[in-house]
């Protein structure tokens, strides 16, 4: 690993959809690494991705919940993959929708070998909720280390953060409080801190 080079230091010159999928098939061929992100429909997966990668508009966001039905491949530099995977919890959706929902999402982490890491993205201000937990089990369940991205942190001052973070480590049972990132995509807040972060996840190929 080389601690030494930040990933904040590294330019994001590049960044494209490379595949919207709903099957193994159409997920890209290549063996570049990926990182995933889930969480609930209208968190702010969309804009946290495009909050990291200086884009406006890549990762499509909207204010509509529950339009996000695929999984979104955005390749990075040519050298690394973020995907947005499809939000759960919006009211509105059918038994059907939500088994179809789980088809594809699980689908995806159970088969992926470019898959490093899944990060939950909760909302700073909200208590997670049951599926957020079961979100997060399912993800620790497949051997990943359990980060969670609080976003929107823009959206309360930041004397308050710490007391929103620990409704955040009770609801999901974390005791390494390092696993809670507060973050905005709004402003920013600790995106250099999540490239440190993803940066060794990342480069975990260069260690063979
Ligand atoms: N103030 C603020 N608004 C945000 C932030 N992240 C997302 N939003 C807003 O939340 C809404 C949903 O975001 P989106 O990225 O589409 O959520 P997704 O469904 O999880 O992909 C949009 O209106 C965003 O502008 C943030 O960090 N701060
Ligand atoms: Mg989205």
């Amino acid at each position: 690993m080389h601690w030494s080079r930040g990933m904040n230091d590294m330019k994001i010159v590049k960044s494209d959809l490379q595949a919207i999928a709903v099957k193994p098939d159409q997920y890209p061929q290549d063996d570049l690494v990926e990182i995933a992100f889930a969480g609930r429909s209208n968190v702010g997966k969309s804009s946290f991705i495009n909050s990291m990668i200086n884009r406006k508009n890549l990762a499509r966001t909207s204010s509509k919940p529950g339009k996000t039905r695929t999984i979104n491949f955005y390749l990075i530099n040519e050298q690394f993959r973020m995907v947005d995977l499809p939000g759960y919890g919006y009211a509105q959706v059918s038994k059907a929708e939500k088994d179809k929902w789980g088809h594809i999402i699980e689908g995806y982490l159970s088969s992926r070998k470019n898959l490093r890491e899944v990060i939950l993205i909760v909302d700073i201000r909200h208590e997670p909720t049951d599926q957020d937990l079961m979100m997060y089990n399912w993800i620790k369940s497949f051997g990943f280390s359990g980060l969670v991205i609080a976003t929107k942190a823009d959206k309360i001052s930041r004397g308050n953060w710490q007391k929103h973070i620990n409704i955040i480590l009770k609801k999901l049972d974390i005791k390494d409080r390092s696993l809670v990132i507060p973050y905005s995509s709004e402003n920013k807040i600790n995106k250099a801190r999540v490239f440190e972060i993803l940066e060794p996840i990342l480069e975990l190929e260069d260690i063979e």
